[in-house]
């Protein structure tokens, strides 16, 4: 990991996918810095329809805005727009691996930024294991608005064990349903609405910060 504010994902980590189309319409500078006020760790950038220029804008706004909190930045699907943006990181997506495999984006990037990478059944898992990503993120979980499907709960106790990286739980997490991944020994989710549609979405992020220090054994 790098030297900069990336911190260490192994631990217990918070990561709101800010996501403009399933807010309420605020815009997402705003819903940052509440978020960051509630203690967020990771924030990604998300928007997966506005041009490069809008990018460059919202990103470099919220690059500085995590840079001086100390919230690690990552940039959606694209690496040279990360490197642009000098951010934490990249995601990728299943998908995106068309465009750059893991080794080409982790060229661009560089070592010292993070990329991780989605994945959505074990199978896919136990092979992104191989792939120099620095964190996996797993899902969709629990039914969500961005996929068609989920995959429930039954391997996340299995892809935790292989894990030979830190690895993200993602969709359809909720205030009712995160218990069920501490218990099934999860440390770090991943969220979109059920924080950027919270009516209060620093005191919902504190709500998820402290469950998740908290743990199974709460
Ligand atoms: N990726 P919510 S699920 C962006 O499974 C994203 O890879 C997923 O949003 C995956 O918390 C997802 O609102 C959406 O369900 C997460």
């Amino acid at each position: 990991m790098n030297g900069r504010n990336t911190r260490d994902l192994t631990d217990r980590h918070l990561y709101l996918v800010l996501t403009e189309e399933y807010g309420t319409g605020r815009p997402l500078m705003s819903v940052a810095e509440e978020a960051i006020a509630g203690g967020v760790d990771i924030l990604q950038m998300r928007e997966k329809s506005r041009p490069r220029s809008d990018l460059l804008q919202l990103g470099s706004g919220l690059a500085a805005l995590c840079r001086k909190s100390g919230v690690t930045f990552i940039v959606n699907d694209d690496p040279f727009l990360a490197a642009e943006l000098d951010a934490d990181g990249v995601h990728l997506g299943q998908e995106d691996l068309q465009t750059y495999s893991v080794d080409t984006a982790r060229k661009i990037i560089g070592k010292d930024r993070i990329l991780g990478l989605s994945t959505h059944s074990l199978e896919q898992f136990r092979r992104a294991c191989e792939l120099d990503a620095d964190y996996l993120a797993f899902g969709p979980i629990f039914p969500t608005r961005t996929k068609d499907y989920s995959i429930g709960t039954g391997d996340v106790a299995e892809v935790l064990r292989i894990a030979s990286t830190p690895v993200v739980l993602i969709g359809g997490v909720n205030t009712s349903n995160l218990d069920l991944l501490l218990s099934e020994g999860a440390s770090s989710v991943a969220l979109i609405r059920d924080i950027m549609q919270a009516e209060d979405v620093a005191s919902r992020t504190r709500w998820y910060k402290d469950r998740l220090k908290k743990g199974a054994g709460r």
